[in-house]
Formats: C-alpha cells, sequence, structure tokens
C-alpha cells in the first residue's frame, strides 16, 4: 500500500456529499469526479478520492483503507470504531432526538420506562437510556423510523431532526434531543509521517477556508 498519499473517504450520493466534494476543492484540491466513479486521484495534491455510502465510511477509516473520512457525528458515535475525530467542519448539522405521538401527555425521560422506541441508533439510544436509569425497549428498523408509532409498531421514534417537519407529518413531538451533530472529519490512528504531515496541510487548508467563510 502507498503510505505517501491520503485516501479521503466521502458519502457518494446524499445529504453530505455536495459540501463534502465543496470542501475538497475549496482546500485547492483538483480532481475529476465524473458520474458513478467509486475513487477518482488527486491531480495536485497526493491523495486519492473514495465514494462510499456513509455507514461504511467509519470501518473503512477504523480498518486504514481510507486514512480520512468525512461523516456525520452520528453515524461515526454510533458506528463505535476506533477512529480520531480530527475536526468538526460545521455543516449537516441536526439533531437525534426522541418523538412521541403528539396526543401523548409526555412530562420526562421516565415517561419511556417500558416503552418501545423504534430507531436506527440503538447504541446511542441506549447509552442515553441507561444515563437516565430508563429501561425501554429498543426496536432497531433500517428506515421509516418515523411511521412506527402511528401504524403501532413502537410508542415512539428515535431519529435524526432537522427542520423537524418529518415528526410533524407524522403526527409527532419532539421531547427529548439525546445527540447533537454536525459533519466531522475522522482520521485512521494508523497514519504514515507522511500521511500526518498532509493532514496537517489538509487541516491548515480546511480551517483557513472556515475561517474566510465566518
Ligand atoms: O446512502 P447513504 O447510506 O450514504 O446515506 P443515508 O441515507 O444513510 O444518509 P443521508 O444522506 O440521509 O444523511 C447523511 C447525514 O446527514 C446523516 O447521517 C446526518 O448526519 C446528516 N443529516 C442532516 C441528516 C438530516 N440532516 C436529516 N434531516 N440525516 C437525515 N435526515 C433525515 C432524518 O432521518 C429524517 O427522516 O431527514 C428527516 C428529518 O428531516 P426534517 O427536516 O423533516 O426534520
Ligand atoms: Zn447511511
Amino acid at each position: 500500500m502507498n503510505d505517501n498519499i491520503l485516501r479521503i473517504a466521502i458519502q457518494k450520493s446524499g445529504r453530505l456529499s455536495e459540501d463534502s466534494l465543496k470542501l475538497i476543492k475549496e482546500c485547492g484540491i483538483r480532481f475529476d469526479n465524473g458520474a458513478g466513479k467509486l475513487k477518482t486521484d488527486a491531480t495536485n495534491f497526493p491523495a486519492q478520492i473514495l465514494f462510499l455510502r456513509d455507514d461504511d465510511i467509519p470501518g473503512y477509516v477504523e480498518d486504514g483503507v481510507a486514512h480520512l473520512g468525512i461523516v456525520g457525528e452520528n453515524v461515526s458515535e454510533e458506528s463505535n470504531r476506533d477512529v480520531d475525530t480530527v475536526h468538526k467542519l460545521g455543516f449537516s448539522k441536526c439533531r437525534l432526538s426522541i418523538g412521541v405521538l403528539r396526543e401523548h401527555d409526555y412530562n420526562n425521560v421516565s415517561d419511556l420506562e417500558g416503552k418501545s422506541i423504534a430507531t436506527t441508533y440503538p447504541r446511542l439510544l441506549e447509552k442515553y437510556l441507561s444515563s437516565n436509569n430508563v429501561k425501554a425497549q429498543i426496536h432497531e428498523i433500517s428506515g421509516s423510523v418515523e411511521i412506527a408509532p402511528s401504524i403501532g409498531l413502537a410508542d415512539a421514534v428515535c431519529d435524526i431532526v432537522s427542520s423537524g417537519s418529518t415528526l410533524l407529518s407524522n403526527g409527532l413531538k419532539e421531547v427529548e434531543t439525546i445527540f447533537r451533530s454536525e459533519a466531522v472529519m475522522i482520521a485512521s490512528k494508523h497514519l504514515s509521517e507522511v500521511q500526518k504531515d498532509l493532514l496537517d496541510q489538509l487541516l491548515f487548508r480546511i480551517k483557513s477556508v472556515q475561517v474566510a467563510k465566518n
């Protein structure tokens, strides 16, 4: 494996993709990202970009297949992979929240005792519940979480919220925020000296871009 380049994993297609590509370009790194490409070499910096599903990025970075990755902190934390979070990127801000049916008379977190909660974030939810000494049944599903209470699949949901309109349109209200997230850069713990130096150069450029915007 070539220890003299940085392999950077970003989301192929989704909410993080556009801002991730934009950030790399604003750092002055040029590459051809023709449609459908799964990897591409930068032309003016020793880097290669990999286009992946966001859920796969922490694992690739932990294994050192990718040296850096851009993902939501929610995905990185839930994955529990052994990676370093090296920088917060300021985009794709959202929160992981618990929602219940609007007509539900909810007072505080202890109301969740004995209830079932549908989520794609079982680990973060379990952490939150146990830190609040609440025992609930976690029902892990892979998507369309917000529909669960209205079809009787669960009493509550724990999902990503941004504007809140998805909760609203499914008859739910947000009752607890358990995690605040934004896009972050994660790094492998097994970088060569050259790669550490390239990462420093990249972080310097990212910080300059961020300062220029503020
Ligand atoms: O295909 P792949 O697995 O790569 O993508 P994905 O479908 O798993 O992820 P994607 O692209 O939807 O989201 C990528 C990341 O964007 C997430 O991990 C979050 O860090 C961040 N993000 C920011 C969001 C949202 N905002 C968001 N609103 N992720 C998801 N949502 C969804 C949410 O799940 C809910 O269904 O949007 C709905 C809620 O939005 P509001 O505005 O109605 O509240
Ligand atoms: Zn995903």
